[in-house]
């Protein structure tokens, strides 16, 4: 089986400025008076126009090396981590993109070793002077050949960057269910994480991570909101719900499914039935536990709760009435959740205990 690092891999990324600030900079550096000791003028002239090229060279190849080693790898990378990034930002381009830097802090570096070279053996002060003019041309051509893979990199470092620190291997409960249903306001009142909550659908646009605690606070566990999902085919999914999708296929130990019956929400309890469907079907060896939300205005909404728990019965699927905006029924809620974390962590430690033996 193969080990992944559990800990969280984007927390050392190095940005990298643009390539037109990289050049800038390494202007800038290889022009700041360099004073020489040197007597004879044709020496001190050589090492004043070769310290120009190394200058130059060591400022980007230096930076684009510290961004380079600021990635982790991706083949290391867990699962849910290297699908994110795919997501979020495409892991081959990625890696190409950080190929491409690579390549071109190598080849400024030769560059920069044969044009000094060259600088070194010259008699003549103009001569000297194309050179390194030469070798700063030639270096300027490669930053502004890799200007797209920066600028990638860079919206990749921003996107990588907003990921929470999602802990691998600890029990996780995952929250999900249609936009606008109250997943959010669940994850405030049970946790300590604190959400945007709006009445409006797809607030939640990226997963969102709190803690509960089990065992009078021994146990830690993790509670994941995701942005709203609709009930269509994983094909037309798009990067925000996918981002959904990935935490209760990677992540979830327990997943806490919640229909508005209302309909406030703005989705017919048929839709949001059939989205339950389809989960289940789609992750049926995750326990489910069903949650009926919004029950302070129930009474407003006799029909729709009625069709919904009748959709519901015809299932045999038993589930859980809560308000979480109001704070009703959660105890219930959450002694089972705690109960059921507590036999699946048992269960956990009984199969390690197992395959070590
Ligand atoms: N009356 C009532 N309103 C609620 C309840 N729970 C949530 N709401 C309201 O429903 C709206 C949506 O709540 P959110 O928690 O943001 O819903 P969400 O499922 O996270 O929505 P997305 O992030 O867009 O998927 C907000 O206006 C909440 O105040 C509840 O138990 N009762
Ligand atoms: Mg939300």
């Amino acid at each position: 089986m193969k080990e992944y690092s559990h800990s969280f891999p984007f927390s050392s990324l190095v940005s990298p400025p643009s390539a037109q600030e990289l050049l800038d900079l390494a202007f800038k550096r290889s022009f700041k008076a360099r004073g020489t000791k040197e007597k004879d003028p044709i020496l001190a002239a050589r090492i004043r126009e070769a310290g120009r090229i190394a200058s130059m060279a060591d400022v980007i190849s230096n930076r684009l090396d510290v961004v380079v080693r600021s990635f982790p790898s991706f083949n290391a990378l867990h699962p849910f981590y290297r699908e994110l990034t795919d997501v979020l930002i495409g892991v081959d381009e990625l890696r190409i993109a950080l190929s491409r830097l690579s390549w071109a802090k190598r080849m400024i570096r030769r560059l920069s070793r044969q044009y000094i070279r060259r600088v070194m053996r010259s008699e003549d002060f103009a001569e000297m002077e194309k050179i390194r003019k030469a070798a700063m041309g030639r270096i300027s051509s490669i930053v502004k050949s890799i200007s797209n893979d920066i600028d990638l990199i860079r919206a990749a470092c921003q996107k990588l960057s907003t990921i929470p620190n999602i802990e691998i291997g600890i029990p996780t409960v995952v929250i999900a269910g249609m936009p606008n249903t109250g997943k959010s306001t669940l994850v405030r009142r049970i946790s300590t994480g604190k959400p945007k909550i709006a009445s409006y659908p797809f607030t939640t646009t990226s997963l969102l991570v709190g803690h509960f605690y089990l065992k009078g606070g021994a146990m830690r566990v993790q509670v994941i909101d995701t942005p709203g999902l609709l009930d269509r085919p994983l094909s037309e999914r798009n990067v925000i719900e996918l981002q959904a999708i990935l935490a209760l296929k990677r992540l979830a130990w327990f997943i806490v499914y919640m229909i508005d019956p209302t309909e406030t929400c703005g989705y017919s309890v048929e839709n949001q039935i059939s989205l339950l469907d389809e989960i289940s079907r789609e992750f049926s060896e995750i326990k489910l536990l069903i949650v009926l939300n919004k029950e302070d205005l129930w009474s407003q909404f006799n029909e729709s709760v009625e069709r919904c728990k009748e959709l519901l019965r015809q299932r045999r699927i038993s589930f859980y009435e809560i308000s979480a905006e109001k704070g009703t029924g959660i105890n219930a809620l959450a002694t089972t959740l705690g109960r059921e974390i507590l036999k699946l962590k048992l269960y956990t430690n009984k199969r390690q205990q197992e395959a070590v033996n």
